[in-house]
């Protein structure tokens, strides 16, 4: 049985509009503890991060904003995650915007190195959020923390070191719809694992994931899952800043998360891009706790014990 501990990581700088920095909270008072803790596991909430920001670093893409202050949530949250990712605890990052992710992924990608197993990540979002800070043109660095992560150019010096680049086949992407010219070259080029929309569409969700777990238990991986909100179809998850429709349903995002439990390989999870300023009366946190459920352990029926 897992044990999880939560943790709060307001970062909200990395998105283009407020109201990310409520989201830890949203998420308390949508019952994601408690909901954990009715399904067996021991639940811990460890608290909210907090960053103390100096000046502004500068840089030559003049879009790039809020570049210190990210920077200093990628240091206290990568800081975080190497320590509890060394646990047997799964921590549960609780965001904040999707910049988060430089730091939860980067800390457990160091602490996975320092173990010598090699880290596999299942980044759920309509974005693939692989920009550079020289290539992103809204600036907003919640499209960029795969780009630091995969070991794009220019963040080295600014952003914490990484033992090792994740490599393009440890991360499969589910859900993308909205993929910008350096981002589709980055996937390329890295052999990421990537299964837009469309291929959605037709293979559904269940057989590419079997196929990536199927990996990284074959690699005795340690596994990271990052759900950014708009993953899911605005018409049923409306707190997000970037909507964009044709996203997951409500069965789709569920099965992922069943069939997630149900391989035991989850080590550590981000639940990131929720607005709460943006939601209708609470729905997209308690759908997003709904889904935690789900990897948590929480079926429908007792499952019929399989035969292969
Ligand atoms: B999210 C975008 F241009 N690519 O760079 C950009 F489409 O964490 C969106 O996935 C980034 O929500 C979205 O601003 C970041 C845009
Ligand atoms: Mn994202
Ligand atoms: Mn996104
Ligand atoms: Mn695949």
């Amino acid at each position: 049985m897992p044990s999880y501990q939560l943790i709060g990581s307001p970062i909200e700088i990395g998105a283009g509009r407020g109201g990310c920095l409520m989201g830890p909270d949203a998420y308390r008072t949508a019952g994601l503890g408690p909901s954990l803790a009715s399904l067996g596991h021991d639940v811990q909430d460890v608290g909210t991060l907090w960053v103390d920001v100096g000046p502004d670093i500068p840089h030559p893409n003049p879009a790039v904003h809020h570049l210190a202050e990210v920077v200093a949530w990628t240091h206290q949250i990568a800081e975080f995650s190497f320590h509890a990712c060394r646990t047997e605890h799964t921590p549960i990052f609780m965001g904040g915007d999707h910049a988060m992710a430089a730091g939860s992924i980067g800390g457990h990608a160091n602490a996975a190195h320092h173990d010598g197993r090699p880290l596999f990540v299942l980044w759920l979002d309509a974005h693939p959020d692989l920009h550079t800070l020289d290539t992103t043109e809204s600036g907003n660095l919640h499209g960029t923390p795969m780009g630091y992560l995969t070991g794009g150019t220019g963040f080295e010096g600014i952003y914490p070191p990484l033992a090792a680049p994740i490599p393009g086949p440890n991360i499969c992407m589910m859900g993308l719809r909205s993929v910008d010219p350096a981002e589709r070259a980055a996937i390329q080029r890295l052999g990421i694992d990537a299964h837009d929309m469309r291929a959605i569409d037709e293979t559904g969700v269940r057989a590419p994931l079997e196929a990536f777990l199927a990996r990284v238990r074959a690699a005795n991986g340690r596994l990271h899952v990052s759900l950014d909100v708009d993953f899911l179809d605005p018409s049923i998850a409306p707190a997000v800043g970037t909507t964009v429709p044709g996203g997951a349903t409500f069965r789709e995002a569920h099965l992922i998360m069943e069939v997630l439990h149900e391989s035991g390989l989850v080590n550590a999870i981000d639940l990131v891009e929720l607005n709460p300023f943006l939601d209708d009366r609470g729905r997209t946190a308690k759908l997003m706790v709904d889904l935690c459920g789900s990897l948590a352990g929480r079926t429908i029926l007792d499952r019929v014990t399989r035969s292969a």
